[in-house]
């Protein structure tokens, strides 16, 4: 990675992360990582080839690095400063939006002074866009932490092409309303050209929040609003179409992952580490309250309770990646699963045979290939995700046709997976029968059930899902205008 001069781009991607994250060792060198979460995965393997500028932040507080290239891709970061991080980044973003987003799992947060710097923020990465962004260009910004951009954007450069894709669900206006500033949001996510969604549903309940909240008029998948006559963000007439572009995974890439020496000789290693069991359950989320983990190990215990499932034969392994460990919400939920881990353990494990692995650790991406070749059923029970991109891994780890994919319902990826055991998680008594069909079932219709789920992923991958947002966003009814004179 070498740092570079100004210069623009036709392609600009704005998400609140940058690909890498910035870390010091003791002796003051620098090392850029990958940085964590679903939307880098991603974004990453569809922007590896192309000739674009990625705004974002570097992880850190504090002043912004000079801009830097990796390959053909110019990292442009963004300075938070330690308020910001606390009010916008774990404040609105995560303690607002986030619960809000996801069926107010846990209850929202509402603060003006949270609000103040959602603003500021994305004031910032406006500023930082509209640098880089050559006359004409398209700008692609992602997730719920950049909604004001796009109109921010907009009132700047009305010369830009402008797409924001939704990673996590939309929620229904009757949520939505909550929101002290939904006004104001709609009105900045307006500037875009286009609006994309994990599901349809997801676009739906935008469209319709546009109509409730800003009497906008909507046919089919295009929304017209006339504007306001308030001099405040986004008050210009606008037109936009909203539409379901469901996110995938390089599915090629992470079959050949799996398919590696390296991985095999690991899974292997792995599964005779945990004492050959006949059958391993696994599950694998970032520590995050929308994911069902606790539902999950309610299914477990009540299973071993019952005598169904046992250890040495049936041992079940949960990694909970760490995330957002200063948000309350996730530290009681850490609490609460690690005691309900502890009860379990001391209750069903034996010298030698634990009942319940857990790792609260991040591990590199053979490790979660090797962990997903190990699974004999893989159990994917959020109470709410926009997509779910672990399911969509381990059917394209498990190349050799075993496994078998417990899959809730309310994750995005059930729209597409419905060869997958299918469950609610809310419901302990169905969620434990599914489990059991998923481990007992004949052989053969397992193999078929994840071959279909397969070809389905492969067949819709990462590359497909950028293609289909850029071509939509290509086609959207708005003209840009010609670039005004700054
Ligand atoms: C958001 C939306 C949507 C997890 N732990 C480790 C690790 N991971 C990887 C997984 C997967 C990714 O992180 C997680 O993606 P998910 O889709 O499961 O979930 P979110 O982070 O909540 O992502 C989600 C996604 O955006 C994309 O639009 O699907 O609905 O919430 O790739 O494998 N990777 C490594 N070590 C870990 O410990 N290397």
């Amino acid at each position: 990675m070498v740092s570079s001069a100004a210069r623009t781009f036709d392609l600009v991607i704005a998400a609140n992360r940058l690909p890498v994250d910035r870390s010091v060792s003791p002796d003051g060198t620098v090392t850029w990582r990958t940085s964590p979460g679903g939307l880098v995965t991603a974004m990453e393997s569809v922007m590896h080839e192309r000739e674009a500028a990625w705004v974002g932040w570097a992880g850190f507080p504090g002043e912004a690095p000079d801009p830097f290239d990796d390959g053909l891709l110019r990292l442009h970061p963004v300075g938070l400063t330690a308020e910001d991080v606390t009010d916008f980044y774990e404040g609105f973003s995560n303690d607002t939006l986030w619960p809000l987003y996801h069926d107010v799992i846990v209850p929202p947060t509402y603060h003006r002074s949270w609000w103040h710097a959602y603003r500021r923020v994305n004031e910032k990465f406006t500023d930082a866009v509209a640098e880089v962004a050559a006359e004409g260009a398209t700008v692609w910004v992602h997730d719920y932490q950049l909604q004001l951009v796009p109109a921010m954007l907009r009132d700047r450069r009305p010369d830009l092409r402008i797409g924001w894709f939704n990673h996590i669900p939309f929620p229904p206006v009757e949520l939505f309303a909550q929101l002290p500033w939904r006004a104001m949001l709609l009105r900045g996510l307006l500037g875009a050209d286009f609006l994309g969604f994990q599901r349809p549903d997801d676009a739906r309940n935008f469209l319709r929040g546009c109509r409730s909240v800003l009497g906008a008029s909507v046919k089919g998948d295009v929304v017209t609003w006339q504007g306001a006559d308030d001099g405040r963000l986004g008050a210009g007439p606008r037109v936009a179409r909203a539409g379901s572009v469901p996110i995938s995974i390089d599915a090629e890439g992470f079959r050949k992952l799996a398919d590696s020496p390296g991985v095999r000789a690991r899974a292997t290693e792995i599964r005779a580490s945990l004492g050959d069991p006949e059958v391993v359950l696994l599950g694998v989320d970032r520590l995050d309250y929308t994911k069902g983990i606790r539902h999950r190990l309610r299914a477990i215990e009540e299973l071993l309770a019952d005598g169904e499932i046992a250890p040495p034969q049936v041992t079940f392994v949960q990694v909970a990646t760490p995330s957002r460990e200063r948000v309350e919400a996730y530290r009681t939920l850490r609490e609460q699963i690690e005691a309900t881990v502890g009860r379990i353990n001391g209750d069903f494990s034996h010298l030698g045979d634990t009942a319940v692995h857990y790792l609260h650790q991040s591990y590199g991406r053979e490790e979660m290939a090797a962990l997903f070749k190990v699974a004999d059923v893989m159990l994917v029970t959020p109470l709410r995700d926009g997509m779910n991109l672990v399911a969509k891994e381990y059917v394209t780890a498990r190349h050799d046709g075993g496994g078998a994919l417990v899959l809730s319902e309310f994750t995005g990826a059930a729209e597409e997976m419905r060869s997958a055991y299918l469950c609610n998680p809310h419901d302990i008594a169905g969620l434990k029968e599914t489990i059991l069909r998923a481990i007992r079932d004949d052989p053969a219709l397992k193999r078929r059930r994840m071959a279909s789920l397969r070809r389905r992923v492969r067949r819709h991958d990462v590359q497909t899902w950028a293609e289909a947002f850029l071509t939509a966003l290509d086609a959207a009814p708005g003209k840009p205008a010609v670039r005004k004179e700054v």
